[in-house]
This record gives structure tokens, sequence and C-alpha cells, in this order.
């Protein structure tokens, strides 16, 4: 076997693993990236969809670790567009100069712990094996599309396009007839722009989503120039937020105050347009059903004032579940789209998808005539990426112990797989705040950890399992608290058949979870358990 050896490994050129390799540089390591995709960017990089747009205000969703960097950029909307993000990635890629650092076209298939010379053995799709003392995975929280096995998918004569892993030609939509499978966040921007072209659009809804108007716009000079005045305590405030980015909200009941002022405060925020806001409108709107269920009629009475046919918005009015309990989505003219004639709702709860045939999809109820089908249908969300890699540690696989139940210590390493750590990984609050904040919380945490244990001169890193078993019920003890816990969702992994159910955000909030990594970092570990270098292993 032909090895290259490095000190670290970094899987996956999105946001987290370049800032992991400009760490790595910085403290004068060899380092490698091991990307699967043609180019830099991660998640940006591959759901280039139409519409495709974050959903976090891009003052926020940025890195912040450089004040030259944070001043010289300027964002243009509030909510950027993937383009705009990407450009954003490879501006980062090219000012550090982290090109010749990543290798593209690699997929890591598997991952194998050495215990005797404490090594990992990454190998790759390609036959390629990199090695290296240690691994950082830094492969995404939405980044394994989940495609449904529809009967008859390879008999559809039409193109078949999913949303992420969207063509880089692009999709000529015009005078065409789609199908648009999936109403969640990446559905609801996909349609709006595709019926702009489209002959017609058929838009597959098994559940609905609550979406509210992104109020996106458009930001000045000026917008730029005000945040940048004070990026610093921006920053600080997001950092010391429940959700990674401040939010302009009150630490009050809805039960506690009138209705007038709850409607009121409601108003507001969904004039603001932003979930993260909304969602924390009111401090127990996650917490007690009789207060969610207030701020559900509310955007529901917005959801009937958009829609035309009172019967068609009652279909696309969620009920069932809470408010925010699955993601929360923004949109720009979503409920609109279906005042538009050549936009028809197929509301799979009443007319189930059969069959693809060779000319479209036949419905218990019709066949519909296609010549593109779009796939949103989501992503086996934060483990499966790494459960699909064979990755084998001190005693078996990942996905063995995953498949149980998605433990590891604060979502950023694993008992029974030393030297490996997760960026954003089951457990740490990921995908419930500012992905961007999180990384960067997670990289640094893990470099930090690093190069403490190279001056100690520890070349092991584990966490006990006892500590692993503290955090999982610390964790479940909070979101138990919660009304997430019961919604069917990729936030619960209960959207792919067989997932174990669990809440795979920490709840607990960034502020909280900031505080504990700072604690564990100052009082030097506890609950991680280092080592040397074993006598006779290979140098
Ligand atoms: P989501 O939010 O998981 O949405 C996927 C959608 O696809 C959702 O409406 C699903 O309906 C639908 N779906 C999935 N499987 C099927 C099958 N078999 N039949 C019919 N419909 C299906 O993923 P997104 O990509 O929209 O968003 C993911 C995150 O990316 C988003 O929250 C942002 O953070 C960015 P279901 O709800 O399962 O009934």
């Amino acid at each position: 076997m032909n090895a290259q050896t490095h000190d670290i490994v970094i899987v996956g050129a999105g946001i987290a693993g370049l800032y992991a390799l400009i760490r790595a540089q910085k403290q004068g390591l060899k380092a490698i990236v091991l990307e699967r995709g043609s180019d830099i960017g991660g998640t940006w990089y591959w759901n280039r969809y139409p519409g495709a747009r974050c959903d976090v205000e891009s003052f926020d969703y940025s890195y912040s670790f450089d004040d030259e960097l944070q001043q010289e950029w300027t964002w243009t909307e509030k909510y950027a567009s993937q383009p705009e993000i990407l450009a954003y990635i490879h501006h980062v890629a090219d000012k550090y100069h982290l090109r010749d650092g990543v290798r593209l076209r690699t997929n890591v298939t598997a991952a194998s712990w050495d215990e005797q010379n404490l090594l990992w053995t990454i190998a790759t799709e390609e036959n390629e094996h990199f090695v290296a003392p240690i691994v950082i995975m830094a492969t995404g929280v939405l980044s394994t599309p989940k495609i449904p096995d529809f009967p008859g998918l390879d008999e559809f004569s039409g193109e078949v396009v999913n949303s992420a892993h969207w063509p880089e030609r692009g999709v000529d939509f015009s005078d065409k007839r789609v199908a648009v499978i999936g109403t969640g966040s990446t559905g609801i921007q996909i349609i709006p722009e595709v019926a702009k072209d489209a002959a017609h659009v058929y838009a597959f809804q098994r559940t609905p989503s609550f979406s509210l108007p992104a109020q996106n716009r458009p930001l000045s000079v000026e917008d730029n120039q005000a945040v940048k005045r004070s990026y610093r305590e921006f920053r600080e405030r997001a950092r010391n937020s429940m959700l990674g980015a401040w939010t302009d909200t009150h630490d009050t009941s809805a039960l506690e105050v009138t209705a007038e002022e709850r409607e009121a405060e409601f108003q507001r925020l969904y004039d603001y347009g932003s979930p993260m806001r909304f969602a924390s409108a009111f401090n127990d709107l996650l917490t007690s059903e009789q207060a969610n269920q207030t701020a559900r009629e509310f955007v529901s009475s917005r959801i009937r004032e958009r829609v035309a046919d009172p019967n068609l918005a009652e279909r696309l009015i969620p009920t069932g579940y809470g408010l925010a309990t699955r993601r929360l989505c923004i949109d720009t003219g979503y409920y609109e789209t279906f005042n538009r004639e050549n936009v028809t709702l197929v509301d799979m709860r009443e007319e189930k998808l059969e069959q693809i045939t060779a000319r479209g999809i036949r419905t218990s109820a019709r066949e519909i005539e296609l010549d593109v089908i779009v796939f949103a249908t989501g992503f086996d969300a934060v483990t499966g990426t790494l459960t699909r890699m064979q990755i084998t540690g001190t005693s078996g696989t990942l996905s063995e112990k995953w498949g149980h139940s998605p433990d590891s210590w604060l979502g950023v390493m694993v008992h029974g797989f030393p030297n490996m750590f997760v960026v954003t990984g089951p457990g740490s609050p990921s995908v419930s705040s500012n992905m961007f904040l999180s990384i960067e919380q997670h990289v640094e945490f893990i470099s930090d950890l690093i190069a403490d244990s190279r001056a100690k001169g520890y070349a092991r890193i584990e966490p006990t399992a006892e500590a692993e078993q503290e955090w999982v019920a610390h964790s479940r003890e909070v979101s138990d608290g919660t009304l997430m816990k019961d919604a069917t969702s990729w936030y619960t992994g209960t959207n792919v058949p067989g997932k174990p159910r669990a809440v795979l955000q920490y709840l607990g909030g960034v502020d909280v979870y900031g505080a504990k990594l700072n604690h564990i970092q100052e009082e030097g570990y506890p609950g991680l358990e280092r080592a040397a270098m074993r006598e006779g292993a290979a140098a």
C-alpha cells in the first residue's frame, strides 16, 4: 500500500474543512483536505439549484476569525444567494492560499484506526490511501441526499435532477412540464423559480411546511458599513446568543402577554423576516404546546392571506406538528406561486404517488405527463455522510454505533474513535444554530485541543464512555423538554427509514454550549483520556 502521510487529514472542503485547514497551517502542521466534489464549497458547491439561498442573514453567515476578511467583503443581499456564498468561499480560499492543500475529486470511503501505531488510514474510492494521526471529519450536516426509491424511476424518459446534486450546466425549464417532489426549505425555494419559466409545475407535497416571507432585500454600502463599524460587538453578541445569531426578541412567555401584544410582536418579527427571530419571539414557543399554538395560528392566518383559493390554502397549512419543531422556512413568493395558472399542488396525503412511468407520474388519481422530475426530498442529515463511510475504531464501526444511537461527546468526538474529530456532529448545536459560528467554534476547539496535546506529548485523545454518556443524557434531557422531540423530520432522524429517533442537535443554546467548551478547555479537558505514544510504535 502506497500511502501518503500527513499530520492531519481533513475530510471535506466546505466552510468547516477550509477553516480547519487554515488553523492547521497556522500551527505548522502538514494537512491535506480530501474533497469528493470537483471544486471547493461543500453544501454551497452542491446545492446550486435555482433559488438556493441561505436562511441565516449574510452578516452572520460568514467567518469572524479575521477582521480584515470581514471588513473587506461586501454582502449584496440580506440573505445571500448560493452563487454569492460560493464566491465568498472562493475569496477565502484565495486569500489564505488554501487551494494547494485541497485534493478535489477524492471521495473518502473508509477510515480505520491502528491502535498500535495511533494512526488513521483513510481510503478513497480512487483507491488512494492517506495516513495521519488525526482525522477531522468536516463532512457537513446536509451532504448526503435522500433519494426515495419510487417504483419505475428508471423508466422515466425525461430528465431527473436532485436539488443537492444540481447539474453544473443548469436545467432549462422553459416550456417544460415539471414535477418538484418535496416541500421542505429546498422545494419552497425551487418551486417559485421554476414556475417562472416552466409550462407547468406540479408541486408534490406530503407534509406542508410553515414558511415566512424572507423579506429579502439588497444591502447597500451603508448597510455594510453600519455592521462593519462594530463587527466585533456584533460577533460577540452572536456568540452569546441562543442561536449563534443575535435575535431582537424578549425573554417572555407568549402566554404572559395580552393577545394584542402577542399579535403585534409576531407581526413585527414577521415583517422583519427571519426564522430565527420569529421562532424566538417568545421564550416558550418550543416548549409549550399552547404557546406554540399562538404562533401557528398567526402564521396560518398569513398563509390564508397569501393564497387566493381558500381550499388550497388549507392544504398548504401544516397541521399536526408545532411551528419550528421542523425547519421553519423562509420564502420568496412561495405561497403566492400557487395563485398562478401554471402551478398545481399535488397533495400526496390524498393522492398517492403510485408509479413513475415513461411519460411522467401516475398517482392514485391520474397520470401526470412530465418532462422533468426534480427531487427535493431532503437528506440523511448530520450522521448520514459518516455512517456511509466504513469508519472502524477500537471496537467496531461508526455506522454500527450510530445505528443504535448517534452518541458523541459534545458532537465533536466519539468514544471508540480516538483522534477523530467531527465538526458540528450530532449532539452539538449545529443545524439549530448559525452554522458558520458553530463551525468556527468547533474548529477552534479542535485545533486548540490538538495544539495542547502535541505540546504536552499526548498522541492519543479519546473521550471516555462515561463523559460521552453524560453529555448524551444532558442533551436528551434538554430536548425532552421541547416539542421538537416529537416531530417527524430530519431533525430527529425520522425522515430516513431505519434511522434511530433522536434529536440530532443540542438545544441548550450556542451560548451555553460555547461556555461548556471554554470551561472544558480551561479545566484541562476533563472527559478526555489523553495518552503518549506507545513504545515500539512506528515513528
Ligand atoms: P427536508 O426539509 O427534509 O424536505 C424534504 C421534503 O421531501 C419534505 O417535504 C418531505 O416530505 C419530502 N419527501 C421526502 N421523502 C419523500 C417521499 N418518499 N415521498 C414524498 N415526499 C417526500 O429537506 P430540504 O432539502 O427541503 O431541507 C433541508 C435543509 O436544507 C433545510 O431545512 C435547510 O436547513 C437547508 P415529508 O416531510 O417527509 O413528509
